[in-house]
């Protein structure tokens, strides 16, 4: 094998062991390990037990949502496509770049025939013959690992023409983003696919119905296909992992100050607190005051106990939890995600555009002592109209740390006008 940069010393644990039962080992597992350890086993029975409406219709009782923020019926999402005639593509979305976000990475550079797996079988219940990998340019360990992986498992009859000798076809290819935020998108990530500037587009039509060259597409997240090759496997037991509606393992990569951060794999009944439990606690026995989840929002102490499921009460999301102790301060810590969104911001809306610029610039006035009660009125008129004005999820979910942080820690707004950081982490001589 080759010699592969950057795969980091990842901590990873598990309470259940199936997204992660290989990728705990912090080392690349290859394909005469991944088969001697029950892999493409769910393969073989799809395609020799199993009819691609049986896959759909397990996938739909499943309750399986989309593991990269959205958290949309994975089984709808796939009936939409399959009313549309073929071809029919699948992508698979590995543009993981979300602040805070690793959860991904983990298991492509760990375990990447669980995502292939998980990706033939996909294929087989869709009817696609080409698949898609749109990996971030920043995971360059990530992608090598993949070509190699696939090449593996072309080589074992996995993948290409008439894999394990049935009627079935279908080949992966791997594709590498440029370091663009917003190819994470799935109409950008499309366009970008096809060769032109990566700016989202307007849905309806949603990829589903129109996607890669007009044609319908599935995009899928890392984690929700790799869920898949379980699913099968486990059949009706998997709806005894987790909570009623919501089952299945979920990955929740924490850190920031907690002993221990990494990737932990848990049912979603799990709760803010027992997942910082589950890393250790927080760091150096300080007190807790914040978690910022990606785009998601922020929470405070008194969110500890909510799930995080996808319920109406559940967090959701990618499961991203960035954790701040009482020595950070929040507006230094939404101008760090300020700074990404106002960075990363396509540019097409103007709200979004010039929406995420204001947003920085005030939060910066808060941070030198410029701001006035004027600028608190600012912010909240922002965090109501970018997303209102915006095309896409960046659009929507920009203001949603300020917005929550103006709810939740509105007197650190107020402290930092009167030049006060509660954190001392502001107005340093
Ligand atoms: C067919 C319909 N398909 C919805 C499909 C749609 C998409 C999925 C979700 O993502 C989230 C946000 C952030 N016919 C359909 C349909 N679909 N209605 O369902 O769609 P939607 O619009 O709810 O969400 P979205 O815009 O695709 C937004 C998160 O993504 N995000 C960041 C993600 C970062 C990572 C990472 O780093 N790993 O994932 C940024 O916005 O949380 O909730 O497939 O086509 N009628
Ligand atoms: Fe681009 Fe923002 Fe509009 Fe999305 S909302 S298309 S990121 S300008």
């Amino acid at each position: 094998m080759r010699y592969y940069p950057n795969i980091p010393d990842l901590n990873a644990n598990s309470s259940i062991n199936l997204l992660l039962k290989r990728a705990k080992e912090n080392r690349t597992v290859w394909i005469e390990e991944y088969e001697t350890t029950g892999g493409y086993s769910a393969l073989k029975k799809a395609l020799t037990k199993l009819t691609p409406e049986d896959i759909v219709i397990m996938v739909e009782e499943s309750t399986l949502r989309g593991r990269g923020g959205a958290g949309f019926p994975t089984g709808r999402k796939w009936r939409f496509a399959l009313a549309n005639p073929k071809p029919r593509y699948l992508i698979c979305n590995a543009d993981e770049s979300e602040p805070g976000t690793f959860k991904d990475r983990i298991i492509i550079e760990r375990d990447p025939h669980l995502l292939i797996e998980g990706m033939i079988i996909s294929a087989y219940a869709l009817g696609a013959e080409l698949g898609f990998i749109y990996i971030r340019g920043e995971y360059p360990a990530g992608y090598m690992i993949l070509e190699d992986a696939i090449e593996e498992a072309r080589k074992k009859g996995y993948l290409g023409k008439n894999i394990l000798g049935t009627d079935f076809s279908f080949d992966i290819l791997v594709y590498r983003g440029a370091g663009a935020y917003i190819c994470g998108e799935e109409t950008a990530l499309i366009e970008s696919l096809e060769g032109k500037r990566g700016h989202p587009r307007l849905r309806p039509p949603y990829p589903a119905n129109e996607g890669l060259f007009g044609r319908p597409t599935v995009v899928n997240n890392v984690e929700t296909l790799s869920n898949i090759p379980i699913i099968v496997t486990y059949e009706s037991y998997y709806m005894s992992i987790g909570p009623a509606g919501y089952y299945g393992p979920k990955l929740f990569p924490i850190s920031g100050k907690v002993k221990n951060p990494g990737v932990y794999e848990s049912t979603m009944d799990i709760t803010l607190r027992e997942l910082i439990d589950m890393a250790g606690g927080m760091k150096d026995g300080k007190k807790f005051k914040a978690v910022f989840a990606g785009a998601l929002g922020v929470y405070s102490e008194r969110d500890l106990d909510t799930p995080m499921d996808y319920s109406p009460k559940g967090f959701g999301g990618t499961g991203t939890t960035i954790v701040l102790a009482e020595d950070d301060c929040i507006i230094d810590a939404l101008i760090v995600i300020g700074e990404f969104f106002h960075h990363e911001s396509c540019g097409k809306c103007t709200p979004c555009r010039v929406g995420t610029y204001e947003l920085l610039n005030i939060l910066k006035k808060f941070q030198e002592g410029t701001a006035t009660e004027k600028d608190i009125k600012y912010l909240e008129h922002l965090c109501e109209n970018i997303p209102v004005g915006s095309i896409c999820g960046l659009g929507y979910s920009a203001p949603n740390a300020v917005r929550d942080a103006l709810k939740k820690f509105r007197d650190e707004f107020y402290l930092h006008i009167e030049k006060k950081c509660p954190a001392g982490v502001c107005f340093k001589e």
